[in-house]
């Protein structure tokens, strides 16, 4: 079986065999998504169930490998919820990584401790390019249980997110067989191969669409795709590999009657600079990275979409009074429009201080309440 095709039959039980959809306690984030106004700037934080946390590490430790907690639905379910035990945030999202795609394309990954995931089989000559597939759907399961899992252990407190890398930053992992310092494999493919690299970004855009939809079948309310690698292109090969595959994806999902209704975000990292285009992909809201005037960004796209950012990472090392002040700093920046969800510009790192992450939830909540 290849990937289902938006329409399909769903890898899971009927859904009249599924857990019934919780009414939402908290939907402010939903409705910011759909720029309705909210008495409160909802907040989630890219990685928010990870390293920093201390009940994180001893979660992983017993699990004994990252790919066993991504696995188990209920240890994942336990660290999906780690962060809403200890922070009043108004979303919750999976834990997974958006590498299980690939793996279950037989690439077989690992993470090694202290190190980032590796591939055992790359994906950069003809005949590997040629032999890629989107996966069997089934081989997700895990994923999917997890989602259906977090959901019912949320019991309407915060929506939950699910996610996928993107077609293209897939591909970046696929062809250098891990992570890099400058993809440059994956960068004289774009030039040099074009045609190789679009053969493999379209394969993962399949995937992609067929995984998010499962990851909706299951519960997810919203879905967010993670661009990271998509801004370290040339205009002209971020249009042609990223941003199309990224609405094709978009596009699928829309054209699925059991999809449609759920609220999309796109993050391209670095994708600044061509805010215009990524804002009118078809998704509900566009992440941005912290370099991206908040403010400016609003003028720019209007009431199209909802914005997502944008305090800079590492605003989380300094002292409680820096941390309050510059999340104050981007809830002014997102103006007085609805459509705005308080986020980082990219993921927590793993020396933040627990404490600071109370302060930045606590400094959006208030800041943005004034602001009301
Ligand atoms: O050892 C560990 O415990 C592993 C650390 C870790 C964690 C906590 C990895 C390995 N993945 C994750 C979880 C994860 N990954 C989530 C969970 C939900 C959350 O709380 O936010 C999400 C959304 C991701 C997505 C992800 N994985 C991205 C896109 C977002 C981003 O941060 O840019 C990428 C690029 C990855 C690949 C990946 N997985 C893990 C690492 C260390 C990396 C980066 C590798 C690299 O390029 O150096």
């Amino acid at each position: 079986m290849t990937a289902p095709r938006p329409g399909e039959p769903s890898v899971l039980p009927p859904a009249d065999a599924r857990s019934a959809r919780p009414v939402l306690r908290n939907d402010t984030f939903l409705r910011a998504l759909r720029r309705e106004p909210t008495d409160h700037t909802p907040v989630w934080l890219m990685r928010q169930a990870g390293r920093y946390l201390p009940e994180y590490n001893r979660t992983r430790a017993r699990a004994g490998s990252f790919m066993t907690l991504a696995q188990t639905p209920e240890l994942a379910t336990e660290v999906t919820l780690q962060p809403l035990e200890r922070y009043p945030l108004d979303a919750a999202i999976l834990f997974s990584d958006i590498l299980t795609v690939p793996d279950a394309m037989g690439l077989g990954l690992s993470f090694a401790e202290g190190e980032g995931p590796r591939f055992e089989r790359t994906v950069r000559d003809e005949a590997a390019v040629a032999s890629l597939a989107a996966p069997d759907m089934a081989k997700l399961r895990y994923v999917f249980d997890a989602v259906a899992s977090i959901r019912r252990a949320l019991a309407g407190r915060v929506p939950l997110i699910g996610f996928a890398g993107s077609p293209f930053t897939l591909a970046c992992y696929m062809i250098e067989g891990g992570g890099s310092d400058d993809f440059a494999t994956v960068r004289t493919m774009a030039a040099a191969r074009p045609d190789l690299l679009a053969r493999i970004v379209e394969v993962n855009a399949r995937a992609v669409a067929a995984y998010l939809r499962e990851q909706i079948l299951a519960g997810a309310d919203a879905v967010m795709i993670f661009d990271t690698w998509g801004g370290m292109l040339s205009a002209a090969a971020y249009r042609r590999h990223s941003l199309a595959s990224m609405r094709a994806v978009l596009d699928a999902l829309a054209a699925d009657p059991a999809a449609r209704a759920t609220p999309t975000i796109v993050f391209t990292k670095g994708g600044g600079g061509w805010l215009d285009e990524i804002a009118a992909c078809g998704a509900a809201a566009v992440g941005l990275d912290w370099t991206v005037d908040l403010a400016q960004a609003r003028a720019r796209v209007g009431a199209r979409v909802a914005l997502q950012g944008n305090l800079d990472p590492l605003v989380l090392l300094t002292d409680p009074a820096t941390v309050a002040r510059e999340a104050a700093a981007v809830v002014e920046a997102a103006g007085p429009a609805p459509g705005h969800v308080f986020n980082l510009g990219h993921g927590i790192v793993p020396r933040t201080p627990p404490e600071n992450v109370a302060v930045l939830v606590d400094a959006v909540h208030r800041a943005s309440r004034r602001r009301r």
